[in-house]
């Protein structure tokens, strides 16, 4: 009898002393310094050269280099500006498709030493590369390896000169966590391309800075996630699968980088590139048009919330500093987030899950609310599917949910569902795939003392290292403002019954300013701006601008059939939602494809515009082309020939082209040269505009 209790005694020891083990890691996993590059977030991109003074996306690389000459150039300030933004480092353009580089290169002719910054001895990476040590933050390169300056471009020299060139930076400004590889490829000086030497460059990279995570198309470091607009997928996995892909025309289609592939071979996440203004230069055109707060929050939830980190760009001014509308963007942006995500109200509070990995209170799931990353809830290896319930303890208002995996153990969850109680049961308030390192789902404000969140489905079994629950500022919804062919303008408000104000002449909406209160006429175009309020004034929106040329009111398209006079129509019916595009079917005409618009008068013409199809396609969308005006519709004129939208693959933003010296006309004629995609013999455009103000 004493020996069986002994027995027992033994061996209840022996059970309680053999602890747990954690559950073995999935899939592919992240590097130690891919996790902790996820953790920076977000951080800033500077784009910065001779494109800036001369107000181009693309430079051709044949710009003087005396146009680089910053008046006040201050790394500090930038460096200062993205500190205070809550910024994690800086990526700056140290060489651009231009060619042009930012420090006294060797290996190039076109530098800041032919410039006239400082008398050709000025080096913008020593400066930024110090300030960022003096503010605490991390150093980027961005270095595009297609060059439209460097004369051995196109031939197999180059790509030991780009090695080169790698080297140089990468051994001479201390240390880089991140090389930005841009994709473009294009011809050089000489017309052709460059066979990229990936292998030769990559291997650079990694003599330098072993540490520093490669981003490109397809990482290995990060990946980029298929647009410039800022928003990741809703699913987004931080695995790919690369194999036999390529960068630029070679990677995967961008709806694939934009998700990641479930179970992919390799653990590279998404890092979200995108511009705090229309371009990714600074121009003074955009000065007015920095992202409203409105908009960055929207990024920030689909970069940040969707499992990317947010590599926000915001462009240095021809001063050589932030201009003063971004920088207090950013200080609007930080602060808003910063308040959204102060309390988190689930901290500390009770939580239960439906089970525990060998019921080890190491794996429970209180790991979920100590705010530890490193903690986390899991279960047994044989469950995919699991819940937990945060016991509010009282009725809380709650409007977001935060949850993260425990990333170095892979990501895991396919989907999810998150429920509150209502006081009687639980309600559905969102259901969503990916979690990955983090998942913010924003929802509107509810009351509610518990909250569940229900694992539906899990690749292995569910690691979850944290849940918070918060009540974010909520920003009210800005008005818009539209203009239809006719010229009526319009401004709609989601707010309930808001008072809208307006103002014609380019100053802020006070209460004081003109109230909306039904359409009216603007034909000739101008800067409107408006701004909703609320509770007598108490709270408003932001203040929304819009630009107008002149309204396609009189204008038709010359066709010799109504069929194609209808569908041109659709590129000059101020709607950005229908397209124009020309017949497509097989054996159809080759490029050119044009489009010929009668004004309907003789107009003194500065410039002309064109906006790419914005429905998430670019079939169509044009690329190199010509623009030919006639007082007669039979006479023309060339005007700009064989030229390029650039970078509109990436970024289809509306297009305006401003012309050498005004032109008058009647007739304008667009003529498509290429598309965007290569062997595609069509053309399309959501609208096609003139500048006469
Ligand atoms: C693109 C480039 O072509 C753009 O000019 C910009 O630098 C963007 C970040 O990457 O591929
Ligand atoms: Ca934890």
């Amino acid at each position: 009898m004493k020996k069986v209790f002994l027995l027992i005694l033994l061996s209840t020891l022996r059970l309680s002393a053999q602890k747990t083990a954690p559950p073995a890691p999935y899939g592919a996993l992240p590097s130690p310094q891919q996790v902790e590059w996820q953790k920076m977030e977000y951080y800033m991109f500077i784009h910065f050269g001779p494109n800036t003074f001369t107000n181009k996306e693309w430079g051709h690389g044949d710009e003087d280099p005396k146009v680089f000459n910053p008046t006040r150039l201050d790394a500090r300030q930038w460096a200062r500006t993205a500190k205070a933004a809550g910024m994690k480092a800086i990526i700056i353009t140290a060489k651009h498709h231009d060619g042009f580089c930012l420090w006294p290169s060797k290996f190039s002719k076109h530098t800041v030493r032919e410039s006239a910054w400082k008398n050709g001895q000025g080096d913008v990476l020593r400066e930024l590369s110090d300030a960022c040590k003096e503010y605490g933050l991390k150093f980027g390169v961005y270095l595009s390896p297609w060059d439209r300056n460097h004369p051995a471009y196109g031939t197999p020299e180059y790509n030991q000169i780009f090695a080169n060139t790698l080297d140089e930076v990468l051994s001479s400004y201390g240390s880089v966590f991140e090389q930005w590889f841009d994709g473009a490829n294009g011809e050089g000086p000489n017309g052709k391309r460059q066979e990229y030497d990936w292998n030769l460059f990559r291997g650079v990279v990694y003599k330098h800075q072993p540490k520093a995570i490669i981003f490109s198309d397809i990482g290995p470091g990060c990946r980029w996630m298929g647009n410039e607009s800022g928003i990741a997928g809703e699913t987004n996995w931080s695995t790919l699968n690369t194999d036999g892909f390529g960068m630029g025309h070679a990677a995967p289609p961008t709806h694939v980088l934009n998700a990641g592939n479930e179970n992919g071979k390799y653990w590279i996440p998404a890092e979200v590139d995108v511009s705090i203004r229309p371009g990714w230069f600074y121009s003074p055109d955009t000065d007015d048009r920095v992202k409203t707060l409105t908009h960055l929050m929207k990024i920030y939830y689909s970069s940040v919330g969707r499992n990317g980190n947010l590599l926000l760009n915001v462009p240095v001014s021809r001063e050589g500093l932030i201009h003063q509308n971004d920088s207090t963007r950013l200080m609007e942006f930080r602060k808003t987030v910063a308040e959204s995500f102060k309390t988190n109200l689930a901290l500390g509070k009770t939580v239960t899950a439906s089970a525990v990995r060998g019921k080890d209170q190491r794996f429970g799931a209180k790991n979920l609310l100590d705010g530890n990353y490193d903690t986390y809830w899991t279960t047994d290896d044989a469950v995919r599917q699991g819940s937990f319930v945060i016991d509010l303890g009282k009725p809380t208002e709650i409007n977001r949910i935060v949850l993260q995996e425990y990333i170095p153990l892979g990501q895991r969850v396919k989907s999810f569902k998150v429920e509150a109680w209502n006081g009687k049961q639980f309600e559905t308030i969102d259901q969503q795939t990916t979690i990955g390192y983090k998942r913010i789902l924003v929802f509107p404000t509810l009351k509610t003392t518990k909250v569940r969140v229900t694992i539906l489905e899990s690749n292995a079994c569910p690691v979850l290292a944290e849940c918070g629950l918060y009540k974010a500022t909520e920003l009210l919804s800005n008005p818009e403002i539209a203009r239809n062919r006719q010229g009526l303008v319009t401004i709609t408000s989601e707010v309930a019954d808001p008072v809208i104000r307006y103002t014609t002449d380019g100053s802020e909406p006070t209460l004081a300013s003109t109230r909306y209160t039904a359409p009216f006429h603007y034909a000739k175009g101008g800067t409107i701006k408006a701004r909703a309020f609320i509770k007598n004034g108490a709270e408003s929106s932001e203040i929304v601008p819009a630009s107008f040329d002149l309204a396609p009111e009189k204008w038709s398209v010359v066709a010799s059939d109504d069929k194609l006079k209808s569908a041109a129509g659709r590129a000059i019916d101020s709607n950005p939602h229908t397209v124009w595009q020309t017949a497509r079917q097989e054996g159809s005409a080759k490029h050119p494809h044009e489009l010929v618009v009668n004004l309907g008068e003789t107009l003194n013409l500065k410039g002309f515009t064109y906006t790419p199809r914005q429905d998430g396609q670019n079939g169509g969308t044009i690329y190199q082309y010509s623009f030919y005006v006639s007082e007669n519709g039979t006479d023309w004129k060339p005007v700009l020939e064989k030229q390029a939208f650039a970078n509109i693959r990436n970024n289809p933003v509306k297009q305006e082209v401003p012309f050498a010296s005004p032109q008058k006309a009647k007739f304008i004629k667009l003529v498509a040269l290429s598309s965007v995609n290569e062997n595609e013999n069509w053309a399309s455009a959501a609208e096609v505009g003139v500048l006469v103000n």
